[in-house]
């Protein structure tokens, strides 16, 4: 079904929406993006969104050509268009056309996209009986290379992963990062339980910061767990008794096996179960 695409102020039909061959972000990756939710016509987290967004921007010295207020109102609007209420939004902000040539004072005009559509989400299955994941060779790139903080057009390392995923016969991998620590996945963020503590990495552990991931936390300490942000190990994870992992895309989807063995008794456990019907009430489609 087609649709509007917000491009630079103006609305495109999805055929239609097309940006130059020399726009950076094509040639060399160079821009930001965020992937969004939107629940009965309301965007989850819109402000979150819109403050990493404009950190990611400040992180590679983009001038994004609007302000937070503005963009949020851009993505209403686009949402509203297209009579969307339960949706995935992509905001994409490119450096804009230059010539060849990495440098991006050449480049003018920021790219501003905003794609609003249904989401397509993991089977049904997959959230009920939990999935399978494999550890993938591809490290997290580090930090002191380019910060997994900054939500950068350049996913060519999570696509590694994401393809030694899928040769796995997985929808996802976990990444490593170069001290052989847990980071997270290609998309998502992940969780482990061992003797109902909750742990997650750290954003020292070189991870994208998770919207997700930071509202389950809040969630999940609400409820009364401990949660911990500390480093972990596959150790930690091949001993855990639940694992699930968070996502804009994903929401929380349990993890029952990986590389092959089982995670506790290989079922969705207690603690994934609770937290999933919590985020669900939180999230009110
Ligand atoms: N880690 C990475 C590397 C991500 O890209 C997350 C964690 C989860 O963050 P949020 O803020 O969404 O809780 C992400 C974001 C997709 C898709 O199409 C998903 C993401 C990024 C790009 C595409 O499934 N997840």
């Amino acid at each position: 079904m087609s649709y509007q695409v917000y491009i630079n102020g103006e609305y495109f039909a999805k055929e239609d929406a097309k940006i130059s061959v020399f726009d950076h972000g094509l040639l060399y990756g160079d821009g930001i993006f965020e992937g969004m939710r939107a629940y009965s016509g309301k965007v989850f987290r819109h402000k979150e969104h819109m403050d990493r967004l404009w950190n990611s921007a400040r992180a590679i010295a983009l001038e994004i050509p609007m302000t937070k207020e503005e963009m949020m109102k851009a993505v209403n609007d686009t949402l509203e268009l297209n009579g969307l209420k339960d949706a995935y939004i992509r905001l994409v902000v490119t450096r804009g056309t230059g010539n060849l040539g990495l440098n991006p004072f050449n480049c003018s005009n920021p790219g501003v996209i905003i794609i609003t559509d249904k989401i397509a989400l993991y089977p049904q299955s997959l959230y009920e009986n939990g999935m399978e994941i494999v550890t993938a060779s591809t490290i997290r790139v580090p930090a002191a290379a380019l910060s997994p903080r900054i939500k950068s057009l350049n996913y060519l390392n999570n696509i590694m992963a994401k393809l030694e995923a899928k040769c796995a016969g997985c929808e996802e991998a976990l990444l490593l990062n170069s001290k052989g620590e847990i980071a997270e996945c290609t998309g998502d963020n992940i969780f482990i339980i061992k003797d109902n503590v909750i742990y997650t990495p750290p954003v020292d552990a070189g991870i994208l910061e998770g919207i997700t991931r930071n509202s389950v936390i809040e969630l999940a300490r609400e409820l009364g767990y401990d949660v911990q942000e500390i480093t972990r190990t596959r150790y930690d994870l091949y001993i855990s008794d639940e694992c699930f992992l968070t996502g804009s895309a994903a929401e929380l989807i349990p993890v029952v096996k990986v590389d092959g063995r089982p995670i506790g008794d290989g079922k969705v456990g207690p603690v994934t179960k609770t937290l999933i019907e919590h985020f669900r009430d939180m999230i009110v489609r």
